[in-house]
């Protein structure tokens, strides 16, 4: 049984020696970097904080096809139109290892979809913002997939196996995602006046947007501390920012357009550079459903579950079909 006091450390997480035998075992476990796999004893909460993440990651995937799909249809060229769909398609394909994984954690696909068309369960606020110029497909693969590429590199190594698996091919795709973006940005800074002004604007747009993505600050993360001593995160939400800032502002400066920070400056002495004040409010407004696509990207996802019911009937009533014909006759 559990002491009265448990013992934790400064963050709050339980001392090894006030763990359960079992407990202890499977902390030892993540301590040494084994992997923890779907039929592995986990504790409840570990379970529980992986379905979280893996099913809040995977509505990402699938909510963010919504900002780029606006442009397929208006791609510049044939084959600019080609690269987006087949980038659009990944994260498609990204949703769908997600889902698996959690679904690995005993949680089923319908579950997690109703928890998202209900507003329960949340997907990464970034995508609750428009995409007014073709410019703003460029900032995304850059900007966005960048932003999800630095989080999900170190996701590759996280205790839970099937997560950890799924994250080496999302990551080799969202590599392709984040230079075709730059590639869009490199044409067009490179471009008329016209075109390197429609790239500084997008720039300004998904700037700090794509800074929120990486989540709130440490002091105010609620989930980093646990998730952290069970390696479910590798690193903090503010060590994961800073290196993304520290990455793409010089990026920028090969465009030749400027980050909209007054308060951008090159620190020496840590090595990386330091940036002004991230509007919070914003965040947890989006967060809450007040950011300017919120309600556009949940009534998309709802219009598409409830448009494709007549596909998954057909689907199931197929599916008995097949186990009927396949019933033993002698069962009848
Ligand atoms: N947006 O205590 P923490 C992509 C929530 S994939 C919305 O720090 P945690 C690919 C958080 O869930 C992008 N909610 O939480 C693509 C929690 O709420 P809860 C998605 C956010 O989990 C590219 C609360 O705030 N990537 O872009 C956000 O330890 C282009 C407290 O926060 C992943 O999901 C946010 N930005 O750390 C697709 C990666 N930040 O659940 C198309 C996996 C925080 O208590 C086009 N996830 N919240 O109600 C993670 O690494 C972590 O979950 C964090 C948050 C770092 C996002």
């Amino acid at each position: 049984m559990y002491t009265q006091n448990i013992k934790t450390d400064s963050l709050g997480v339980k001392a090894l020696d006030e763990m359960e035998p079992k407990e202890r075992a499977f902390q030892e476990r993540i301590n040494a970097d084994d992997r923890i796999e779907p039929k592995d004893w986990m504790p409840e909460a570990y379970r529980k904080t992986l379905i979280r993440q893996i099913s809040q990651h995977a509505h990402s995937e699938v909510v963010g096809q919504l900002p780029e799909g606006n442009w397929i249809s208006r791609a510049p060229t044939l084959e600019r139109k080609a690269i987006l769909l087949a980038k659009v398609q990944d994260e498609a394909g990204h949703g769908l290892y997600l889902y698996c994984a959690a679904e690995t954690l005993g949680a089923t696909r319908d579950e997690l979809l109703e928890q998202l068309h209900a507003g329960k369960a949340k997907y990464s606020s970034i995508f609750n913002y428009p995409t007014l110029t073709w410019a703003d497909i460029g900032a995304i693969g850059w900007l966005v997939d960048g932003a999800a590429i630095m989080n999900q590199v170190p996701l590759q190594r996280c205790s839970y196996g099937p997560y950890s698996r799924a994250m080496i091919r999302v990551c080799k795709e969202e590599s392709f995602h984040q230079r075709q973006g730059f590639d869009i940005m490199m044409k067009l800074c490179a471009g008329t006046k016209g075109q390197k002004a429609m790239a500084q604007d997008a720039l300004n747009r998904w700037w700090w947007p794509s800074l929120m993505m990486f989540g709130p600050p440490d002091g105010e993360s609620v989930h980093s501390a646990q998730s952290m001593a069970w390696k479910i995160k590798l690193y903090s939400n503010d060590e994961l920012r800073q290196k993304f800032v520290d990455q793409t502002v010089p990026q920028a400066d090969l465009l030749g357009i400027k980050v909209p920070d007054p308060d951008l400056r090159w620190n020496e002495d840590k090595g990386g550079y330091d940036f002004g004040e991230i509007d919070w409010d914003e965040f947890h407004r989006v967060l809450k459903g007040g950011g300017p696509c919120n309600r556009e990207r949940l009534g998309a996802r709802v219009k598409a579950w409830e448009d494709g019911a007549w596909f998954r009937d057909g689907l199931m009533a197929h599916a008995e079909k097949k186990a009927a014909a396949a019933r033993p006759m002698a069962a009848e």
